[in-house]
């Protein structure tokens, strides 16, 4: 007697673990096909309707500062990859316990998703462009995830009836007495027979088909989940404005700019080149959907503290009279030696130029620029009024912009981080004071004055190279926009500084390459760089973190020599 109930316990908990699986199953398809669904629904009404970039937008809006950071130092620009990632596992895990419950009690696994539908769609409202459009998608894939939720779920009941089983304490569990979902024993009289521990699932009906049925009803959810996601990958390709940017022409500038001196490009196998292409350069903005703006639906407004509000289309951008300008662009966010600054000819209609037309009243002292993705960007009126090539560009590097560099149009201003300077997809220009108006980053805490602090660094040798002895190019770059770079030196394992050799400079607003050719001895050794600005001060030693006002210190390298 004792070992028959030893195995009927073990038969019942196998079936429990199993009939777990089944939920956890059923709720795990169930949640790909609401993301299926949603996003090929997305693929119809618009990109901002789909509800994990939805979220992933509200996430990144709420990010601790701190968070920020770690992520952009940690995943570099795959830091949404991560995040998105991130969002998938959570709810992966979440449809996971939907389903466990769900196959008990259906109610609390639909209410799961309720709560997941309520989210989406208060998170995908909340974006900056949104209409009642974008939450149709999550409505739509809600809806059809419910359906294939109970209709998973009932045929895991029936293909697994432990399923819908409790185990009370009593004992009537190892007895073999089942309890439903509704709680009620089903079979309370102890005289009646226990339920068929092995394969049959009911009476008269092999498991084996309805466990077929399950399998196959899940094959196809996953089906509908996965095609219903390319699909709708597909038809987000229509909101792409790669066809309207291959058709801009780029007029020719009226003031261009001069040729860069064949003597800023250093030969130094592994160095940042003077120019970045596009392709190259660093993407740093707060969203997981890139903007997509057309030129014909695309304006300027400038606002604010002005005489004469005024609005700009493309074609009239495009017919003013334009200036290119070499400007390096520097991220906040980039640590002492990191990778998120890039140089390119810039091609726009000079900001000084628009705001005239508009007229700057008296007392203004703040540009406020938004971006459609609801970005705010505040930048010194006085820095975009002093003569410095401040630009509304729309070239970069020969190129109309690269969609995620801003298409059509973004600001570019010498000098100042990206955050208070860059602004990309611009549309509106707020003239107006530090005092009434804050923007995006600086509402988080970062500084309202942020010019670009002097760096240099070392791109040659790379962390922890192994180099044979003898002489070995120390390569890098120096950059102090709008002050320039007067020079940059190299010490070896803190000894003295040696003056590295300046690659040709191309104006005060560009980075600059330099090199110094180092007898490498065998042994450990750590390099290390400074430069100094044009206006003589050089680079501090005192590391501070990029938060809030750009990150300082000494760029080094450790390498080893043989
Ligand atoms: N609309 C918009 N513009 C933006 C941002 C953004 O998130 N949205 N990020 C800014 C920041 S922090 C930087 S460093 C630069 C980066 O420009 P890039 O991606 O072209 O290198 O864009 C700026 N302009
Ligand atoms: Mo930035």
């Amino acid at each position: 007697m004792r070992s028959v109930i030893t195995r009927r316990r073990a038969t019942i908990r196998r079936g429990l673990l199993t009939g777990a699986l089944a939920g956890l199953l059923s709720g795990v398809l169930a949640a790909a096909v609401a993301l299926g669904v949603a996003q090929l629904v997305a693929g119809l009404t618009g990109p901002l309707g789909s509800p994990v970039e939805a979220i992933g937008e509200v996430v990144i809006n709420h990010t601790p500062v701190a968070l920020k950071e770690f992520a952009i130092a940690h995943f570099g620009s795959d830091d949404k990859n991560a995040l998105v990632t991130g969002i998938l596992l959570i709810l992966i895990g979440a449809a996971a316990v939907a389903g466990i419950l769900a196959a008990r009690r259906l109610w609390q696994g639909l209410g799961v998703l309720a709560v997941f539908a309520v989210a989406g769609v208060a998170a995908a409202v909340s974006q900056p462009g949104a209409t009642g459009a974008d939450v149709v998608p999550t409505l739509a894939g809600m809806v059809t995830a419910a359906a294939a939720l109970v209709i998973l779920v009932r045929l895991a009941r029936s293909a697994f009836p432990e399923v819908s089983r409790r185990v009370i304490d009593d004992g009537s569990a190892a007895a073999g007495i089942p309890v439903t979902a509704d709680g009620a024993a089903a079979a309370n009289d102890p005289a009646a027979p226990p339920p068929p521990p092995g394969p049959r699932a009911g009476p008269g009906q092999p498991a084996g088909s309805s466990r077929r049925r399950f399998l196959i009803t899940g094959a196809g959810a996953a089906a509908v989940a996965a095609s219903g996601g390319a699909a709708g990958q597909l038809l987000l390709g229509r909101f792409s404005v790669a066809s309207s940017r291959a058709q801009v022409r780029l007029p020719v500038p009226a003031v261009a700019a001069r040729a860069v001196p064949a003597a800023a490009q250093l030969r130094v196998g592994g160095l940042s080149p003077f120019f970045t292409p596009n392709a190259q350069f660093y993407r740093v903005d707060t969203d997981l959907v890139i903007p997509q703006v057309a030129p014909d639906s695309w304006a300027l407004r400038i606002d604010g503290m002005v005489s004469r509000p005024v609005e700009i289309t493309f074609d009239e951008l495009l017919r003013m009279p334009l200036a290119e300008a070499d400007i390096t662009l520097v991220c906040v966010s980039n640590a002492v030696g990191g990778p998120y600054a890039g140089n390119a000819r810039w091609l726009g209609a000079p900001l000084a130029m628009l705001l005239r037309r508009a007229g700057v009243r008296a007392g203004a002292d703040q540009v406020l620029s938004a971006g459609t993705d609801g970005m705010t960007i505040s930048t010194p009126l006085q820095a975009v009024l002093d003569g410095r090539n401040a630009l509304i560009a729309v070239g970069m590097n020969g190129q109309p912009l690269p969609v995620a560099h801003g298409f059509p149009a973004r600001m570019v201003v010498p000098g100042l981080y990206g955050y208070v300077s860059a602004t990309k997809w611009v549309t509106r220009l707020t003239v107006t004071t530090f005092a009434s108006q804050r923007a995006y980053w600086t509402q988080r805490g970062y500084a309202a004055q942020a010019p670009i602090k002097t760096e240099s660094r070392i791109d040659v040798p790379k962390p922890l190279a192994q180099l044979p002895a003898g002489r070995v190019p120390v390569a890098g770059v120096a950059w102090a926009p709008h002050r320039g770079i007067s020079a940059v030196e190299v010490s070896v394992d803190n000894g003295p500084w040696h003056a590295a050799r300046l690659a040709a400079a191309d104006g005060i607003d560009t980075w600059r390459q330099w090199m110094w050719a180092w007898d490498a001895v065998p042994g450990l050794h750590s390099l290390r760089a400074r430069a100094t600005d044009g206006t003589g001060v050089t680079q501090t030693s005192q590391e501070d973190p990029p938060f809030p006002d750009g990150a300082s210190g000494w760029d080094s390298v450790v390498v080893t020599v043989t």
